[in-house]
């Protein structure tokens, strides 16, 4: 091992050991190997340096899920840039927030976009990345390496913006020893081998299938079996080559609906696991009765990586309840009152290597989210059991969860309630049989003014990424309210609970 706490350089010993064995492969043919791995990411990086990127700056990422965006993330990290991802369906509008708080010196986007982000910029510099490796990041590869970049623990590797209560968007900053720890601790703890071969289906600008999947295999020397989308039936196609899949419980339903899927044809798994999202006991029975296999569930965030996990060995994996705290991470939890409760219910609060450095230039946020002593307030309800299981039973923030993508309310809220027209409105999350919780907009229109469901959806369109859009606008003469004027969000969500199912 190295005496650097560059990730990228635990990735390189690793590498350097597994030689000629496939990293990447698609559609059956290897398209990286574990030998590539130094020459490409050393030009790559080298390529960053030419345009401008630096140690220590950013580099903000919006491009389709491809082998040239994982070699872009490794190559940002060799260089010691501070990775910024973002999904691929926010807007113009979003993107142009992103650009100006973190102010980074590189910018990549998909060719389609490329005048359209220029207009954005503030700083840096843009190329462009395509789907087949075509656009203007790989033209000019010099044929010099750039070295791996000597960073220390506390350095940045990476910011991941998440949406916040207050509607405003935060970046979260992860140091190398916060995405490191988290990653040898679930190397060990999920028995990640040389030998195995993770099918990823994940996006790769989020922590589950950037971090959490790849860093897996990365410091495994492991194959991984890359799909650029999820189509159930490819990954049936593949499960008889691979041995773990990492996937949001919307994967696991369509899976369960898959006629492929076997127990025979899943019999060569080890690991199917499941976070990002509440995964039903039910959901969890039957893909258990389609397979003969266990899901094992596991919790975590952006902010701390993974927290909690059911047990690999030597315990059960218990549907709707997350395990227990990873090695090396304590969780407390805090009641109604503000005191500490040992078996809850109460808001759990996390400290451990893994717990991000705070929100980028926002310290009287991360005042607020981190106390004194270390711990970070989640805002996910649990309880704990004596022996340290913990279950989620609610949030304490208002959050609605799609598909294993995070929407806050707020955001929503205030861009219906700048349309004409419109007096008020509350976002809610209701039961959806495929994304788990589905967008409901219930609207208030001013005195005398009309509003349609029509309407709405229309001026949203291009305004907020497709994921965050409302599936349903109810249009109502009044919201719901207890007698000190609160919107009553709960009565909303019983009475719209059977939209969707
Ligand atoms: C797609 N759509 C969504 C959506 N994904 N709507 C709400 N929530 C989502 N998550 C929209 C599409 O824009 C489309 O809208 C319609 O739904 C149907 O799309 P689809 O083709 O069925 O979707 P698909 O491309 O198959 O994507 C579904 C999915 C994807 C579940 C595969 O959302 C996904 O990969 N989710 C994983 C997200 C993730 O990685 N989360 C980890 C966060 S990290 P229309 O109107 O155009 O038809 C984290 C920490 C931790 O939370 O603990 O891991
Ligand atoms: P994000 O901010 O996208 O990282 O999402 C983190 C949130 O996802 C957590 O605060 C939880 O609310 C939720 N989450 C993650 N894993 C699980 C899980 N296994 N069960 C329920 N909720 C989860």
């Amino acid at each position: 091992m190295t005496d650097n706490a560059n990730i990228f350089a635990h990735f390189l010993a690793v590498a350097e050991q597994a030689g000629d064995k496939p990293f990447l492969v698609e559609n059956g043919a290897t398209v990286l190997t574990f030998a590539d791995l130094d020459a490409r990411t050393g030009r790559l990086a080298a390529r960053l340096q030419a345009l401008g990127g630096k140690t220590g700056e950013r580099i903000v990422v919006q491009v389709d899920k491809s082998p040239e965006n994982v070699l872009l993330y490794l190559a940002a990290e060799r260089l010691g840039m501070v990775y910024v991802p973002l999904n691929t369906a926010y807007t113009a509008g979003e993107l142009a927030y992103f650009l100006g708080d973190a102010e980074p010196a590189v910018v990549v986007c998909r060719p389609a976009d490329e005048a359209a982000v220029r207009d954005l910029m503030t700083t840096g510099t843009l190329v462009t990345l395509g789907t087949d490796g075509q656009g203007s990041l790989l033209d000019d590869l010099p044929d010099t390496v750039a070295p791996v970049a000597a960073r220390t623990a506390t350095d940045l590797a990476a910011i991941l913006y998440t949406s916040g209560t207050t509607g405003r968007s935060k970046g979260a900053m992860l140091t190398h020893a916060n995405l490191l720890s988290n990653a040898l601790t679930l190397k060990d703890l999920w028995g990640w081998q040389a030998d195995d071969v993770l099918i990823h289906i994940l996006p790769i600008y989020h922590v589950h299938g950037l971090f959490v999947a790849l860093h897996g295999a990365l410091l495994a020397g492991a194959t991984v079996l890359f799909h650029r989308g999820f189509d159930p039936a490819a990954v049936v196609a593949d499960i008889a080559r691979g041995s773990v899949l990492m996937g949001v419980p919307t994967h696991y339903t369509r899976l369960t609906a898959a006629p492929e899927l076997t127990p025979a044809s899943a019999g060569g798994m080890r690991l199917f696991l499941s976070g990002s999202a509440p995964l039903l006991a039910e959901a969890h029975q039957r893909f258990e009765e389609k397979t003969g296999q266990r899901i094992l569930e596991r919790y975590g965030m952006t902010e701390t990586g993974m927290i909690t996990s059911n047990p690999y060995r030597g315990g059960e994996r218990v549907a709707g309840t997350v395990g227990y705290p990873l090695p090396g991470v304590e969780v407390r939890l805090r009641g109604d009152d503000g005191d500490l409760v040992n078996e809850g219910p109460g808001v759990l609060e996390v400290r451990g290597p893994n717990v991000f450095a705070g929100y980028w230039r926002m310290p009287e946020k991360t005042a607020q989210e981190i106390r004194e002593d270390g711990f970070f307030i989640t805002g996910d309800v649990a309880t704990q059991e004596a022996d340290g299981r913990v279950t989620l039973v609610g949030r304490a923030k208002d959050l609605i969860i799609a598909g294993g993508l995070n929407i806050y309310p707020k955001e929503i809220e205030e861009a219906i309630d700048a349309l004409p027209g419109v007096d008020e409105s509350a976002v809610i999350g209701v039961p959806h049989a495929d994304m788990g919780e589905g967008v409901v907009a219930v609207v208030v229109p001013q005195k005398g003014a009309s509003v349609t469901e029509d309407e709405v959806r229309a001026a949203l369109e291009g305004q907020l990424a497709r994921f965050k859009q409302p599936r349903r606008v109810i249009v109502v003469e009044a919201l719901p309210r207890n007698a000190m004027g609160k919107v009553q969000k709960a009565a909303l969500r019983a009475d719209y609970a059977g939209l969707f199912t």
